[in-house]
């Protein structure tokens, strides 16, 4: 059977532009559905934006414009963000497309008809810029104002349709303690577990004093609340089995269910829900147990990484040190896009929070050209110059030929490893790393001295092949990463990748022989004022 791999990200409120925080999220998705491709198997990777809730409402009122109007225009420039960063995406969900309307209207009716919503009265706290019901408890811990936003809470009394949450919270607290779910950074494991021990309350599900949002099939006085609405995305995507619409949103007949069924059945459950930490309570509660109340299998990871800071501060456009779209297009102009990923994946081990620092974008840079740029150029001049562009076999090995090798080796698992676990920052260093010790056993072999010598050149053979071996693995190793500065060195070496997974590419060597192609620099020295 073939392998499949599901990754989604959240789906971006279309209230604003998107900026560092979102971009972050995308693109270690990006660089995870990328190593999926690589690695052979059928990899879908879902992101796009969540329309409705009161969130969307005030801040449309705030840019004197409607919900609709925001959302429509926001929208389009997240879309056209994500096409301008290379993002990979095979889908993109706006949660106001008739496929997921219709999908969330019948995963409501199955919810109803499970028993498991009922008709009641909220009275609480709320925080509108998480759209989160906050507990008596935790309002108070934090003065009744949001732990995000640091905004004062609203106050809500309303009726209001519940969902049984508390019918489902031993069961989901199995499902994460016993790693059905898997729930990582570990750390996030504890966090939701403790908080899920005793928890005692329903979930209001249903605002009748809101218009904006989608409509409760059994009440249309009422809109759903729009973390239900949001969190069905990632089945609704994929076409809700047993519904009779398909994932274009087509209507029944043109596509039965049982096609649909094929579609959700294909990447069903996900691999890995990609998320920040603010939300990771959402998707470790009320989606299980919505998945229960449906009858669905779980999502299979939870990854909940950190929160960006800039320049040590809370980002804030008043602060002036907001990353926006156009301070992350500077960043590609000047150093690549490229070079912004492996940034953004290098700045902290994944999970932890993160700050941005102008000053080491310039050091990312420069680390990309002395580490990757330096071991390609070397091991290009040094095949072209003394062996005619040909890869040479595999001559004497001595002791520190054997270390290389033995790193090399170890190269391939050590990246699956790396991205089994989802360890992101050790992904992008380990070749780094692997390009370091060439380095290091460039400069201890000295080459160019060997090259000096006719009875050296057995020697010289071997140290020029291993550095070939060891540009090629870390190249390989970096696609997922650096997709075209990658590409390039590859193809400079000329690699050819059609039909290689990314484990062939790191763990095989080039034959004796393999003619390498023109030099050029993958990492231009940068001019700076
Ligand atoms: O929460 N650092 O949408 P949202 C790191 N619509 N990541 C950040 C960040 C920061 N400073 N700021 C934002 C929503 N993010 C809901 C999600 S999902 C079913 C519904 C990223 O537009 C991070 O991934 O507020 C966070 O979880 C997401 O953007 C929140 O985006």
């Amino acid at each position: 059977m073939t392998r499949r791999f599901y990754i989604t990200t959240p789906i971006y409120y279309p209230n604003g532009e998107p900026h560092l925080g979102h971009v972050y999220t995308t693109v270690c998705a990006d660089v995870i559905a990328r190593y999926h491709r690589l690695a052979g198997g059928r990899t879908w990777f879902l992101t796009g934006t969540d329309w409705h809730g009161i969130k969307m409402v005030k801040s449309a009122e705030e840019q004197k414009t409607t919900p609709q109007a925001l959302a429509e225009k926001n929208d389009q420039t997240f879309i056209d963000f994500w096409k301008e960063l290379g993002i990979t995406n095979d889908d993109y969900i706006r949660t106001s497309e008739p496929r997921h309307v219709k999908s969330v209207t019948e995963i409501v009716n199955r919810m109803l008809a499970s028993g498991d919503i009922y008709l009641g009265s909220y009275e609480g706290w709320y925080d509108e810029g998480q759209e989160e019901f906050i507990t008596e408890t935790e309002a108070k811990a934090n003065e009744f104002k949001s732990v995000v936003s640091g905004k004062p809470l609203g106050r809500y009394k309303e009726s209001t349709y519940f969902f049984k949450l508390t019918k489902y919270v031993d069961r989901v607290f199995q499902a994460i303690e016993s790693d059905q779910i898997r729930v990582l950074p570990p750390s996030r494991k504890n966090e939701i577990l403790s908080k899920l021990k005793g928890w005692n309350q329903d979930l209001s599900i249903s605002r009748a004093s809101l218009k904006w949002g989608i409509v409760m099939p059994n009440d249309p006085e009422h809109v759903l609340y729009v973390w239900i609405d949001a969190l069905s995305n990632y089945i609704t995507a994929l076409g809700l089995p047993g519904s009779t619409d398909d994932k274009d949103g087509n209507e029944a007949g043109e596509k039965d269910g049982k096609e649909a069924d094929k579609d959700l059945a294909a990447f069903w459950p996900a691999d890995v829900h990609l998320i920040g930490k603010e939300i990771l309570w959402f998707h470790a509660f009320y989606w299980p147990a919505m998945l229960m109340s449906l009858d669905l299998p779980l999502p299979k990871t939870l990854f909940a990484h950190g929160w960006w800071t800039s320049e040590g501060k809370k980002m804030g456009k008043s602060l002036g040190n907001f990353i926006d779209m156009d301070r992350l297009r500077a960043v590609n102009l000047t150093y690549s896009l490229d070079t912004l990923r492996y940034y953004l994946l290098r700045a902290a081990p994944f999970g932890s929070d993160l700050d941005w620092k102008e000053t080491e974008l310039a050091t990312a840079y420069a680390e990309l050209g002395n580490v990757v740029g330096n071991l390609l150029n070397r091991t290009m001049n040094m095949i072209t110059k003394y062996r005619d562009a040909k890869v040479p076999a595999l001559g004497i090995t001595e002791d520190r030929d054997a270390v290389l090798i033995k790193t090399l080796a170890d190269l391939p698992a050590a990246v699956a490893g790396a991205f089994a676990g989802l360890e992101l920052q050790r992904a992008v260093l380990l070749p780094i790393e692997a390009a370091r010790a060439v380095n290091t056993y460039i400069d201890q072999t000295q080459p160019f001295k060997l090259a000096k010598d006719p009875a050296q050149q057995k020697q010289l053979d071997t140290v020029l092949n291993l550095c070939a071996q060891g540009c090629k693995k870390v190249l390989a190793a970096l696609l997922p990463i650096l997709p075209a500065k990658a590409a390039a060195g590859l193809a400079q070496m000329n690699v050819v990748l059609d039909g290689q997974t990314i484990a062939d590419l790191i763990g095989s060597d080039l034959p004796a022989g393999h003619q390498l192609g023109t030099a050029a620099v993958l990492f231009p020295r940068i001019e700076t004022k």
